[in-house]
């Protein structure tokens, strides 16, 4: 047997042992980012007595091949090339530049811990946010993006020139799957193109995933087969394991269900990656539930911003994304929601501070996403929804739908009218003339509002 000898592990002389501030290696404000960098915007709020170029550089110098003291492997590596570069600082936001070497291929997972990974909970910052990520088009290229998206679904289910409309079964826990069928197809048949679970609807004991399933889509064939129109349910193959998922959604397409649904931030990117996968090659489209996401999404100086999400979502798959409502009963400012419905929808989103995306973003012919409104919403927000949204969206009403004085059927039909009359160009209360579902939702709701003083 030979032996190799092992390199001497002797440190050079030009090595400097100690602690030394990150910017004098991390802060290059001259740097012109490369095409193939991923670039981050992050706002930052240094802790009392921090310098914010010095914070930065530490963001950067952690995110990325540094750490607190010097090391001597340093001089193993090519540090000029792997490190990342604070290359702009504009108030709080600092702009941070990472060479494409220090990501995997197709793996949102990876951007994640390198990212948002020990940054987040350094002393020097009070707070930190990752506002927006510029993913380079070389690594784009390396991730499947959704298999189905907004023409393609448009195509499968022959509805063209509307918003869809879709909406929750209520109460969202406790009714058993019979009687939850029934409230599936009631929607249905008053003119719902989709129902769906929520997002805790998983597979509880008054509820199991498979009778669910099987009754659901007697629910939607059978409300198919009266409307001569494309139906579906949105069933939540969210479990405790992957595994367990793929079975469910297995059993979903083995009853010839056009749709799952999956809470993709509970779950995980990498559960997510195998579940979209998977429905790729049964053909299935997927809901994409973000439940989760304002732990991380909602404070202004702290977390991940949502437009984040919806790109590392993009870039891994799934059809449809809820992106709020505005209107609703959830937080959400119109113009941030503007971005990232164009981050869902278009081919290349320029940069636009007023929406707040910080970079151009060109998705490298990635399908699109529908983005997904819902939370809160009633016949009374359809024209600004549609103001907001435009035609490719999906709306769900959830309370909106059975809270109807007259059943489920009933709202459907008032959410519907209300939709097909706004597209068409007419108001409203013109539609509810000849729909007395339609006003009865008005003089319910018509003054409900979920404004709330700062
Ligand atoms: C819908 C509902 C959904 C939210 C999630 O119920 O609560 O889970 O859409 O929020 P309803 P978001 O229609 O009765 O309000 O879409 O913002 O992720």
């Amino acid at each position: 047997m030979t032996t190799v000898a092992a390199p001497p592990a002797e440190v050079s002389e030009k090595y400097q042992a100690g602690v030394r501030p990150y910017a004098l290696d991390y802060y290059i404000p001259d740097y012109v980012p490369l095409d193939t960098d991923l670039l981050c915007a992050f706002r930052i709020t240094p802790k009392d007595g921090v310098d914010m170029i010095e914070a930065a550089a530490a963001v950067a110098a952690e995110s990325s091949t540094g750490t607190w003291t010097e090391v001597w492997g340093v001089h193993l590596i090519n540090l000029d090339f792997y490190k990342a570069k604070v290359y702009r600082i504009e108030g709080d936001i600092a702009y941070i530049a990472y060479p494409l070497d220090l990501f995997e291929e197709n793996s949102v997972v990876n951007i994640m811990s390198s990212i948002v990974g020990n940054v987040f909970g350094f002393k020097a910052v009070a707070a930190l946010r990752l506002e927006d990520m510029r993913i380079p088009v070389a690594l784009v290229k390396t991730f499947p993006g959704p298999s189905v998206g907004i023409y393609d679904e448009r195509a499968r289910l022959n509805k063209w020139n509307r918003p869809l409309l879709g909406g929750t079964v209520k109460p969202k826990l406790g009714l058993s799957a019979k009687d939850y069928s029934t409230i599936i197809y009631e929607c249905l048949m008053g003119g719902m193109d989709m129902s769906k679970d929520d997002e805790n609807m998983n597979s509880q004991p008054f509820n199991r995933w498979r009778d669910r399933f099987l009754y659901g889509m007697d629910a939607v064939k059978r409300a198919e087969a009266e409307t001569s129109e494309a139906k579906g349910h949105f069933f939540n193959v969210t479990a405790g394991s992957t595994s367990e998922a793929l079975q469910r959604m297995e059993y979903a397409a083995a009853q010839g269900s056009r749709f799952i649904m999956y809470d993709f931030i509970t779950a995980g990117f990498a559960a997510s990656a195998d579940v979209f996968k998977r429905a790729t090659e049964l053909g299935l489209i997927v809901h994409c539930h973000r439940a989760m996401h304002a732990v991380m999404s909602r404070q202004k100086n702290h977390g991940i911003h949502m437009r984040v999400f919806a790109k590392w979502l993009r870039l891994t798959g799934g059809d449809h994304l809820h992106t709020g409502t505005v209107l609703g009963k959830l937080e959400g400012s119109k113009v941030e929601t503007l971005g990232i419905i164009d981050l869902l929808r278009e081919r290349v989103t320029p940069a636009n501070p007023e929406r707040g995306l910080c970079f151009e973003q060109d998705f490298a012919g990635l399908k699109t996403i529908w983005p997904v409104a819902s939370g809160g919403i009633h016949v009374m927000h359809i024209p600004e929804l549609h103001r907001i949204y435009g035609n490719d969206s999906i709306w769900q009403f959830g309370g909106g739908t059975h809270g109807h004085p007259r059943g489920s059927r009933a709202g459907a039909r008032a959410n519907r009218v209300a939709i097909e009359a706004v597209v068409s160009g007419q108001t409203i209360e013109q539609a509810a003339g000849a729909c007395p579902e339609l006003r009865e939702a008005i003089d319910l709701w018509g003054s409900v509002e979920f404004e709330v003083s700062e």
